[in-house]
């Protein structure tokens, strides 16, 4: 089954790293309440949500996705980018061990989750303000017994790779090309977002439990199924009507509050494969 390791909103939250936004108030009761829902949506669609405790004193504890990267055989627990952050991992790694062995980066490796993009075997990794060269170096040696390839790609202009893409299925990527250099993403069809909603790449896949199914069989994309369901921000309209328009099937959520930390939908939870967790 799919699991989900999420955690609440902190309530020192007004206090998160920021990038590129403008500092704008967060209302702690309208974000848990968006969260909430964030985490029913998953229900709904089959997942099992793994809601850690809550950490007051982290501010971005809520955007668990940057502080691992879940692959079929492991977890790595990165060392986050942002100073303030790096605490987060503690937390994250107990949970995670319940299903993957575990694997470090060290100093001065620096890597967030929301740098990285997997798609089937193939890793591509922002070089971004959060994840330096010898963090891609490391992820790629932790992984290269698994035989996962990981290549980097130039970003500029946002906090994460995934702020600028993310895989929607269908071998397809949406992508704002003003932020992400998309060579390094031959083969695969790029779906571009309206120039009027530049921070709408940053889209969350759930496949479907027929595609999970194939996929352990048959490794890598898998096309063509009618079940996958594509979660997009309900601040992007024209993204959800073009997806649409394509055959995807997309739920809107509003993450307004969350979006002022400059987070989306895919860093707020871990998604990965797994049995339940023996009691
Ligand atoms: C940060 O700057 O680290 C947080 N305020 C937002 C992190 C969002 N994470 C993500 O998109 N993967």
């Amino acid at each position: 089954m799919l699991i989900a390791i999420t955690r609440p909103v902190s309530p020192s939250i007004n206090r998160c790293e920021l990038t590129f936004h403008d500092k704008e108030p967060i209302d702690i009761s309208k974000a848990a309440a968006q969260h909430a829902a964030y985490e029913a949506c998953l229900r709904a669609l089959g997942v099992r949500v793994v809601s850690l405790a809550v950490e007051p004193d982290l501010p971005d504890a809520v955007f668990v996705e940057d502080a691992a990267v879940v692959v079929d055989e492991a977890a790595v627990i990165p060392v986050m980018g942002a100073p303030s952050r790096r605490p987060e991992t503690d937390g994250i790694a107990a949970a995670l061990a319940e299903y993957r062995s575990l694997k470090f980066l060290e100093s001065p490796a620096t890597l967030d989750g929301g740098d990285v993009m997997r798609i089937g075997r193939r890793l591509f990794v922002g070089a971004s303000s959060r994840t330096n060269a010898v963090g891609i170096d490391q992820l790629r040696a932790a992984l290269a017994p698994f035989r996962y390839e990981v290549n980097a790609v130039e970003i500029s202009r946002c906090l994460h790779l995934k702020s600028g893409c993310s895989y929607v299925g269908r071998n397809s990527i949406l992508v704002n090309r003003e932020w992400v250099d998309v060579k390094q993403f031959a083969g695969f069809e790029l779906i571009d977002v309206p120039a009027e909603e530049p921070g709408a790449a940053n889209a969350l896949l759930i496949e479907s439990v027929i595609e999970r199914a194939v996929e352990d069989v048959v490794e890598g994309v898998v096309e063509d199924v009618v079940d996958d369901v594509v979660i997009v921000p309900s601040a992007f309209p024209r993204t959800i009507a073009m997806l649409e328009a394509r055959g995807f099937a997309v739920r809107p959520i509003d993450v307004s509050e969350l979006q002022k930390a400059e987070g989306g939908v895919t860093c707020k939870s871990i998604i990965f494969n797994a049995d339940e967790p023996d009691s």
